[in-house]
């Protein structure tokens, strides 16, 4: 860990740093938690994986953008700046970003007396996050979406996630396709679904918003004394997508009490009555601001980003796992399965869903 003291003194800390410790659940970045020798604050030191985020100059012009744009409105709310978004700490020569041969690291403020969520607990808890989430959207509504760079081009292109997909089954580079020829059939089933979404934005049918794109319960700090959500963190994929994929994504990950990753799929249920508070709470909060199209779509962003989601797994693993971190065998495909169980379950949900949809419009 004396490396990443070494890399954490780089940055303006409040004094030394003396302790570094790995913290929490992210698949793609490495973060760890610090801690100085006035241990008043706590920092987050995070090496950006630069496979994935190619420009991280760029991604982190785009944090500084939409973190002082969040702070300004934060303030204007009455709100606390310093625990309500991010906050960059620079390094000593001002950079926000640190370069060695391992790669660029940052800096964030830690945000104590916060805890986050793998798997939702309740549906209260649920609801809450998708206060957090619409309103976050709404906050951004203004924000000038021609200042933001792609900081992962296409990412919710499921279009071009397809082809990407269909690539790796014919390189096979592992000769894993043969064995997860279910999961393929699976997603070739789907290959007209999977344009639904983008045709509909090419088509202006669907309006481009400054998006979140990665809103995973796991995203939303809440309050430790409260039990409210306080901020939205990971803000890597801020950029301009579609809100009916925000709240897709959020209902992928949140809309059943099992992990991600569960392995018996016997666990893994769609539950309506957690899509029906999360669409209480985001449309509470956001809903005036939508399109009715988009609010009608709201219902498909959710099968999508987890169909999207389940081919990006299929596809990682068939690629013998160079994208998504993971910490058993065959990891991503129980990844993969999940989600695709969802996307079942939620087909057959489609008539309630959308009925929960119309309710709260
Ligand atoms: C990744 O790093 P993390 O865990 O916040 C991924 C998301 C996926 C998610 C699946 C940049 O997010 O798109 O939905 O894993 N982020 C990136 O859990 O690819
Ligand atoms: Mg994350």
């Amino acid at each position: 860990m004396d490396r990443y003291l070494q890399i954490a003194d780089r940055f303006w800390l409040d004094s030394r740093a003396i302790r570094a410790e790995s913290h929490g659940g992210g698949h793609i970045n490495d973060t760890f938690l610090v801690k100085t020798e006035k241990g008043e604050k706590y920092y987050i030191l995070q090496r950006i994986n630069t496979a994935v985020f190619k420009n991280a100059e760029a991604l982190m012009e785009n944090i500084i953008l939409v973190t002082d744009f969040l702070r300004e409105k934060i303030v204007r709310d009455g709100g606390d700046p310093q625990r309500e978004t991010m906050n960059v700490v620079l390094t000593k020569d001002g950079k926000t970003l640190y370069q060695d041969e391992e790669g660029c690291w940052r800096v964030y403020m830690f945000i104590d007396g916060t805890m986050t969520m793998q798997t939702c607990e309740n549906a209260e808890q649920f609801y809450l996050s998708a206060c957090a989430f619409g309103h976050f959207q709404k906050l951004l509504a203004d924000f000038p979406a021609d200042k933001l760079c792609e900081s992962i081009p296409n990412f919710h292109n499921t279009k071009s996630r397809y082809l990407d997909f269909e690539a790796a089954v014919e390189k096979d580079v592992c000769g894993r396709a043969a064995s997860v020829a279910e999961e393929i059939a699976f997603v070739r089933a789907h290959k007209e679904f999977a344009a639904t979404l983008v045709d509909m934005q090419e088509s202006g049918e669907l309006p481009l918003r400054v998006t979140h794109n990665d809103t995973k319960l796991d995203n939303v700090l809440f309050d430790e004394k409260t039990g409210k959500p306080l901020a939205v963190v990971d803000l890597d994929t801020v950029m301009p997508g579609l809100s009916v994929n925000d709240f897709g994504d959020s209902i992928r990950f949140g809309a059943t009490y099992a992990a991600e990753d569960e392995p018996d799929l016997s666990k893994v249920n769609f539950e309506i009555d957690l899509f029906d508070c999360y669409t209480k709470g985001f449309l509470g909060e956001c809903g005036s601001l939508l399109t009715e199209n988009e609010k009608k779509m709201l219902p498909v962003g959710a099968m999508m980003m987890t169909f999207e989601c389940g081919m990006r797994f299929l596809t990682d693993h068939l690629n013998g796992d160079t994208y998504f971190k993971i910490h058993r065998e065959n990891h991503n495909l129980d990844r993969c399965r999940t989600q695709f169980k969802l996307v079942k379950d939620m087909e057959a949900a489609r008539e309630l869903m959308d009925k929960v949809v119309e309710k709260y419009s």
